[in-house]
């Protein structure tokens, strides 16, 4: 299987995030894409490219442009602010509170961020849109007619919603993918997630689309992060009504359990005969995640893989989280080659 992967992620080098209370070091660091890529070379899965540039404007089709200035300025205006530390948000315009962009700097970040754990740095912006072009990159050669491409994507992405980043993520690489896959000619697009959690950015950027199904298999949003959104019962409205599937699961799921929800994803998605396929790859579902609790085995992964393959459809596999740093390379990469089994 081919590979797209920059090195620019690098530059998304985070010192800390809010958890439970405590400010702690960034569990999305540089060294999981590393250990991701050294596996897909140890195990030859096939040849590693660069990414194709294709600018802003393939971005700008799922997202807000004025998100996509706020991502690129905001560390040049946090440092006029006088700022040299990375900037997280503290304050939301949640309820009661008006929506109003301000204009200081630290009211922007939680205006236009909806956590405490997605620190913006002076690499930011360098390393979130190396990794959406290759996504970009991912959909052109599928396109072309790739059976399968593995997008390395670093920081990751289906947290991003179409004006809101978070959740370690600041563009949806997943939906800018999915977009470029419909612009390219697939009518119809299906985006898997099987993240440990909701992608709520990519389930708000395509909730009222006819054109893309969202399945998500995810830890239930009443126990874990994002906490706000990827209950079963938001479907999808108005022309994508019926086409949001979520099946959110409890903590402590074991693989048996998770691979019926993935059984029924399946079937709907089959069913519902889509063009082409993108899978929001995370492997924090693994058993040794740090702050996941679902209970996947390393070997779990590669069994899944297999079963997607039986879909018959181009797929792209684009990288999310994954916090068990010394586990990612074996973990992804057995998913890669299930597929290709
Ligand atoms: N105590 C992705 O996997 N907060 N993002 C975790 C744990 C944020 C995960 C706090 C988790 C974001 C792409
Ligand atoms: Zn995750």
């Amino acid at each position: 299987m081919l590979t797209i992967f920059s090195d620019d992620h690098r530059h998304q080098d985070g010192k800390a995030e809010l958890c439970d209370g405590k400010i702690v070091p960034c569990f999305e660091m540089p060294r999981r894409a590393r250990m991701i890529l050294e596996r897909v070379r140890s195990q030859k899965l096939g040849p590693v490219e660069p990414p194709q540039d294709f600018g802003r404007a393939p971005i700008e089709r799922v997202h807000a442009p004025a998100l996509v200035e706020f991502l690129a300025t905001a560390w040049d205006a946090w440092q006029a602010a006088g700022f040299s530390h990375d900037a997280l948000p503290y304050t939301w315009p949640v309820r009661r509170l008006r929506a109003l962009e301000p204009d200081a700097i630290e009211g922007r970040l939680g205006y236009w961020c909806f956590d405490a754990a997605t620190p913006i740095t002076a690499g930011t912006w360098k390393a979130a849109y190396a990794a959406a072009q290759v996504a970009l990159t991912g959909a052109a050669r599928l396109s072309a007619g790739e059976r399968a491409v593995f997008a390395l994507c670093r920081p990751p992405g289906h947290h991003a919603a179409s004006d809101l980043y978070g959740g370690y993520c600041f563009l949806n690489n997943a939906a800018i993918a999915a977009q470029a896959l419909r612009d390219a000619g697939a009518a119809r697009v299906a985006v898997l997630d099987v993240d440990y959690h909701h992608g709520n950015g990519t389930q708000e950027i395509f909730y009222r689309r006819a054109d893309v199904l969202f399945a998500s298999l995810h830890a239930d949003p009443r126990q874990e992060f994002p906490y706000f959104l990827g209950h079963a019962d938001e479907r999808g409205e108005g022309p994508g009504e019926g086409l949001n599937l979520n099946y959110p699961m409890p903590q402590g799921t074991c693989f048996g359990k998770w691979m019926e929800a993935l059984e029924e994803a399946y079937r709907r998605i089959d069913a519902w005969r889509p063009d082409a396929l993108v899978v929001s790859l995370g492997v924090d579902t693994f058993e040794g995640d740090p702050i996941s609790h679902f209970k996947l085995a390393s070997a779990d992964f590669h069994a899944y893989g297999s079963r997607l393959a039986g879909l018959r459809l181009p797929t792209l596999f684009v990288m999310e989280g994954g916090y068990a740093v010394e586990a990612i390379g074996v973990n992804a990469v057995n998913v890669l080659q299930g597929f290709e089994a």
